[in-house]
């Protein structure tokens, strides 16, 4: 619905008028302007957004499978509803990311098609499996605080409608990390057995956390650019030691052991030392051969046959109002 009429040319390359027209394009990013769907881009600026906003989308929609295994088995009514309506807004943020990428001259179709057939990435940590109610804690604290770290700085985004976008999602990720901590401190102040749940998703949730913020900065293929255009504020490694030094200390308040054995306070850097990350790890997950990779992406689309009536049902509804609006002018006229 955003797709018309938009500034879609891809012919720019290196006559004069281009130079000049990605000079002014940056020189409003340096300025701090906001870039808006019908405002001149350069191609290389709306693949990379597509490429970003779509896969953050895909990330939201996949990431409700790991917690929405867990919804019917919650402890507790509180403990139920607060998950499902966090699942809920995961379901949300999907649906704002695909709008905002849709004003990119892409469809919705398009984006999940590709999500659907193996083309699209989503985030690594998706593929990992929860195996216990801790689990859901740890998603809340870890995931979700490794979330805000990375998107806070994309509320500041060149692109108006995903920094938008991400105002709201940034919101509501606040509420999921709280909600996360708290049922991580309850087992962590519980019995022996309860504490030993949340040291167990802890040591199995810390080093794919890590990995979401990304490949490291000299391994990092988009980082300059986007940085230059302002998608991104900070870089991968930048995000990854904040979030580090944000989230020890609460683990270590709970009296919780992080499974990193060079993990240490430098007080020169004031900042935490941490040992080496398994890039092996991570690169085999990112193609696909994580411990649910396959089961996850065969629940997605299930869903997505399963829920083609419902596409379809609201298609013929629209079609229906259309034309019923449209015998009632005639009518009137
Ligand atoms: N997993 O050059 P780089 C959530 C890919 S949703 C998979 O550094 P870039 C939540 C990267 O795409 C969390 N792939 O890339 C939801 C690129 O591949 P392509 C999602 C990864 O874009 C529900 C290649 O590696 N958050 O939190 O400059 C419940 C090279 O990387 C990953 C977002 O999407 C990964 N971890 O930086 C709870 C935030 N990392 O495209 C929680 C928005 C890298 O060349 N995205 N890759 O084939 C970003 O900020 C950036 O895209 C990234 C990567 C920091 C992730």
């Amino acid at each position: 619905m955003y797709t018309q009429g938009l500034n879609t040319h891809e012919t720019q390359g290196t006559s004069p008028v281009d130079t000049e027209r990605e000079a002014r394009f940056q020189a409003r990013i340096d300025a701090d302007e906001k870039i808006e769907p019908n405002d001149w881009m350069p191609a290389a600026y709306r693949r990379t957004l597509v490429r970003q906003i779509s896969q953050h989308a895909h990330s939201e929609i996949v990431g409700m499978l790991p917690e929405g295994n867990w919804i019917t088995r919650a402890p507790t009514l509180r403990r139920k509803a607060a998950l499902l309506a966090k699942v809920q807004d995961e379901g949300g943020h999907g649906l704002y990311l695909y709008a905002a990428a849709e004003t990119l001259d892409v469809t919705r179709e398009e984006l999940v098609e590709q999500l659907l057939t193996g083309k699209a990435k989503y985030s690594s940590i998706f593929n990992y499996p929860t195996l216990t109610w801790a689990d859901i804690g740890a998603i809340g604290w870890l995931v979700d605080g490794a979330a805000i770290m990375n998107q806070i700085p994309l509320c500041r985004c060149s692109f108006g409608p995903y920094a938008r976008a991400m105002i709201r999602i940034c919101k509501e990720e606040s509420f999921h990390q709280r909600q996360g901590y708290e049922i991580i401190s309850t087992l962590a102040r519980g019995t022996p057995e309860q504490k030993a749940m949340a040291q167990d998703a802890l040591d199995r949730w810390w080093w794919p956390s890590l990995m979401m913020f990304g490949p490291s900065d000299k391994e990092s293929q988009h980082s300059d650019t986007s940085m230059r255009w302002k998608i991104k504020r900070f870089s991968n490694d930048d995000l990854r030691q904040k979030f580090i030094d944000a989230t020890v200390p609460q683990g270590h308040a709970l009296g919780l052991v992080f499974p990193d054995a060079q993990l240490k306070w430098n007080e020169e850097t004031k900042n935490f030392d941490f040992g080496p990350i398994d890039w092996e790890e991570f690169r085999q997950v990112v193609s696909g051969n994580g411990p649910c990779s396959r089961d996850r992406m065969r629940t997605r689309r299930k869903a997505h046959a399963e829920g083609a009536w419902v596409r379809e049902a609201a298609l013929a509804h629209a079609a229906r109002r259309r034309s019923r609006e449209a015998a009632a002018k005639l009518a009137a006229e």
